[in-house]
């Protein structure tokens, strides 16, 4: 079993620089030994470290789905907390051991869970047929508030990229927020399409709520209840 770690190479550069976050989670802003907490907006990442390929990164057995930079579990479970709630949540897992991922609500009930197909799909040493990079998903329609990533339980054995955050602001569920979301907001609220995205609940879908979209298409945290 091989770790996504070069063991003795670890650099523990803290910090990062924040921006806006409209489309999947790539890691590619933040640089190798990255500690995560709430450099990515809308997110609070636990146990969590970006790693680099050609720096910390094992790259032959764990290459990032997207770019360099990819983040690994660093010390146990991987935990993101999201400061509006999903409508879903997906990433690109590489494992040296079974992983599985939960969605909690904000009362941490169990919405949802997905484990991976392999035990282990490492590139040069993973089960027989497995691929890395497997595509793991999650979705509720009471809103994700928080998803536990779990693989070994002390954590370096597995690596995370380009998780998409479908938030309630991405009106046509495909990962990314974006003026075709602010369209079919519009939609609703001009009576084109069924009006079933009441962002702020006060029970109708209108201009309100038609902001709230535009603002996160525009790069902000979705202000949706
Ligand atoms: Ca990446
Ligand atoms: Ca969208
Ligand atoms: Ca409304």
């Amino acid at each position: 079993m091989l770790v996504p770690v070069r063991l003795g190479m670890l650099s523990m550069i803290l910090g990062g620089a924040a921006f806006a976050q409209s489309g999947p989670v790539t890691f590619e802003s933040l640089v190798d030994g990255t500690v995560l907490s709430n450099q990515l907006s809308g997110t609070t990442f636990a146990n969590a470290i970006v790693i680099g390929a050609g720096i910390t990164l094992n790259e032959f057995e764990f290459p990032p789905h997207g770019g360099g930079n990819v983040a690994s579990d660093n010390g146990g479970p991987m935990t993101i907390v999201f400061a509006s709630p999903l409508r879903g949540f997906s990433g690109y897992f590489t494992h040296s051991v079974p992983v599985t991922l939960q969605a909690l609500d904000s009362a941490n009930n169990l919405l949802a869970t997905k484990t991976s197909a392999s035990s282990n799909n490492e590139a040069l040493s993973g089960a027989s047929g497995s691929h890395p990079n497997e595509l793991l998903e999650v979705r509720s329609s009471t809103g994700i508030v928080k998803v536990v990533m779990t693989g070994s339980a002390q954590g370096t054995s597995f690596t995370l990229d380009d998780a998409a955050l479908y938030t309630k602001c991405d009106v046509d569920l495909n990962g990314v927020t974006n003026v075709a979301d602010t369209q079919a907001i519009l939609n609703e609220a001009l009576g084109a399409a069924n009006a079933v995205d009441d962002l702020n609940a006060d029970g109708a879908v209108n201009v309100v709520d038609a902001q709230i979209v535009i603002n996160a298409a525009m790069g902000s945290v979705c202000q949706a209840k």
